[in-house]
């Protein structure tokens, strides 16, 4: 490479990227219609040596039987484990989804019909009878299009999905595609570094919306909380698109009723016609995280009417609301003037069969552990969760630090920062609504001390702070902290880090104070509060071997013990602020020799069902409960064992 070219490349600028629009989570009302598209869909595998094969010869202009062999494949799934094909679960580059719908003559007249995918990883193509609609690259993250001009009104329609999941060095996560020699001929492989599986499909449902002709298109809220807790106010501003919101003289507004949990109405106002400004709601109910409340996650319901002239009602949107405020320092980090002790996981979305695909029943059952372990938090490693988890989320009072794709980030680019700018837009564009985020992580292990690390943290960074100042920007770091360039673009220091697993393996002796000395040094040089964002060791159920070895459940839980005290330690002094486990359940990564079927760090196996250090950390995490936030304790919490007439003492205390 001659020097200029290098010199080139190694600038970095900070670009305007794309902005999203609309993309409000489909919802009926009085003046919207849903339809779900999910279901069973077509499926057609392009050769991996021709991936835009189906491209030029126009798969997409009749039904993909016509071109191809197809192959019934649900929606939404990750296509990998469907069939029991090895050339489906490991194929890199495109495939193909078509199906039917009916479109109601109803929807013909004075409205809108739009379509919108909760996520197809990692870029879809998307056409409606033969007709290109729209293209959207980066997975986990919604998108959606006007289709009114391209449907057929009472009749049957087509729609055609194209999805790559190729990964490069300018995607989002970065990835590399290389041809192989193999037995036959060549082949081509995808190789990655992040350490969970790539699945591909069309892993969130797909809807057709209606709206009406002038519609509301964004909403946008931000809370706080009196000083006492006593007064919430909501600031709100709502954009509109339609013909009528292009008449200067077609006056809009919008009148806004927010009703309590118990459905009465306890705010009604109108605005002015900028469509902006503030809700008071006297006697608030805070929304609360779960256990530092006795009623966590409360939520009201915020029903937007937009209103043209002579009153005309044009369109409704409800939106749930919660009350809070986050403020954090450079020592604490709080809610509703609360400081916060997090106690959570890093997670995946994955398990058998669907791979990444949204399902509902794995949903529930994953809050349902979550709540019964004591957590009060999660990080969305390594990308996006569903919209349906996050407005879960915000129901139960779960509290999320939301992180984009980046993952492993190295090799900085122009056309990557454009990207990974843009992955954060979309996501605080989706999720800036929740009051269960209260985080924004920008990346996970990027390779902070590389050449342009510096210069490129402080772009994403700083603009993750222009997009939303509400809420702080962390990122999960493992360069160790003497050599990293990012951490003082920060508001929040995450690190990971795998003591007796990946350094010192087995050395029980070499946990506690190595995570104290760890955790302090990078508090001492950034002077920012610090959590734990990842510890762990991989464990195969039902491995019981005393004393503990590796891979074993008395290991498992004795890593975690050490932990423990080292955070007990850290939690004295003020600015260590949490612990979050890394797994929560085992999940699929690429095939390596380091994993047996995937990594097993989970404290739950992937078909969530409790390890032994499951019920350790219930016992920690309700024990934190109690002494941080004086949540009282579950009754089956501790296993009866001996009435011996007072407690037992051992050294360090009461047992
Ligand atoms: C960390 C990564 C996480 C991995 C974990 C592990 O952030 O994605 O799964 O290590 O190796 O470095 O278990």
């Amino acid at each position: 490479m001659g020097l200029k070219r290098l010199f080139k490349s190694l600038i970095i600028v900070n670009k305007d990227v794309k902005t999203s629009r609309g993309m409000l989570y489909p919802r009926e009302s009085e003046t919207r219609e849903v339809r779900s598209l999910d279901g069973i869909w077509n499926f057609v595998c392009s050769d991996e040596t021709n991936p835009t094969q189906g491209i030029r010869d126009k798969w997409f202009d009749d039904d993909l039987s016509k071109s191809r062999p197809i192959i019934p494949m649900p929606v939404p799934a990750s296509y990998n484990d469907i069939t029991t094909e090895r050339s489906l679960r490991d194929h890199v580059g495109t495939v193909w989804y078509d199906r039917k719908f009916f479109v109601p003559r109803s929807w013909e007249k004075d409205q809108r019909v739009w379509l919108r995918f909760g996520s197809v990883h990692y870029e879809a193509f998307v056409w409606i009878n033969g007709e290109s609609a729209v293209k959207h690259e980066m997975g986990h993250l919604p998108f959606e299009t006007e289709v009114t001009h391209l449907l057929k009104y009472g009749a049957e329609n087509r729609i055609t999905v194209m999805c790559d999941n190729a990964l490069i060095q300018t995607t989002v996560p970065q990835g590399k595609i290389s041809e192989v020699a193999n037995d036959g001929g060549v082949t081509i492989i995808q190789s990655y570094t992040f350490d969970f599986f790539n699945y591909a499909g069309i892993h969130r449902s797909v809807h057709l919306y209606t709206t009406p002709k002038t519609f509301i298109e964004e909403v946008e809220i931000q809370t706080k909380l009196s000083d006492n807790n006593s007064v919430g106010y909501i600031d709100y501003s709502v954009a509109v698109n339609g013909t009528a919101a292009n008449e200067a003289e077609n006056a809009l507004y919008v009148r806004l009723k927010l009703y309590n949990r118990e459905g009465v109405q306890v705010v009604n106002t109108t605005s002015d016609g900028k469509l902006e400004g503030t809700l008071k709601v006297s006697n608030a109910m805070p929304w609360w995280p779960y256990l530092m409340h006795s009623d966590p996650g409360y939520l009201y319901e915020l029903e937007i009417q937009l209103h043209g002239a002579n009153e005309q009602l044009l369109d409704v949107y409800r939106l749930k609301v919660g009350l809070r405020t986050l403020s954090w320092s450079n020592t604490t980090f709080q809610i509703n003037g609360k400081p916060v002790y997090f106690r959570g996981f890093g997670r995946h979305e994955d398990s058998d069969v669907r791979g990444k695909g949204l399902d509902n029943a794995l949903m529930v059952r994953d809050f349902n552990l979550i709540k019964w372990i004591g957590a009060n938090a999660y990080r969305t490693s390594h990308y996006p969760y569903s919209e349906e988890s996050m407005q879960f989320a915000d129901q139960h009072g779960i509290m999320i630090i939301d992180e984009c794709p980046s993952v492993d980030t190295e090799n900085y680019n122009q056309a990557l920062l454009d990207k990974h700018k843009s992955s954060l837009e979309q996501l605080i564009h989706r999720d800036r609504n929740h009051p269960s985020v209260v985080m924004w992580s920008i990346a996970n292990e990027p390779r902070t001390g590389q050449l342009n690390a510096d210069t490129y943290f402080q772009f994403v960074a700083n603009y993750t702070r222009s997009l939303d100042s509400s809420r702080p920007v962390t990122a999960a770091i493992a360069t160790p902290w003497t050599d990293d360039k990012a951490g003082r673009y920060l508001d929040i220091i995450s690190f990971n880090r795998y003591n007796a697993w990946y350094s010192n393996t087995g050395r029980m002796d070499m946990v506690t104070q190595r995570v104290i000395d760890e955790a302090t040094a990078w508090n001492k040089k950034y002077g920012k509060p610090v959590i734990m964002s990842e510890y762990g060791a991989d464990t195969l159920e039902g491995l019981h071997l005393q004393p503990s070895f590796v891979w074993s459940e008395e290991f498992q839980s004795e890593v975690f013990s050490r932990h423990f005290k080292a955070f007990d330690a850290l939690r004295r002094k003020k600015w260590f602020i949490g612990e979050f486990v890394w797994n929560f359940a085992d999940f699929k990564t690429a095939q390596s020799y380091t994993r047996v079927g995937g990594n097993k760090k989970g404290v739950f196996t992937r078909a969530r069902q409790p390890k032994a250090a499951a019920h350790l950390l219930r016992q920690r995490y309700f024990a934190l409960g109690r002494e941080v936030d004086q949540c009282s304790l579950p009754e089956d919490l501790f296993t009866y064992i001996v009435d011996v007439g007072g407690s037992i003492k051992n050294e360090s205390g009461d047992l």
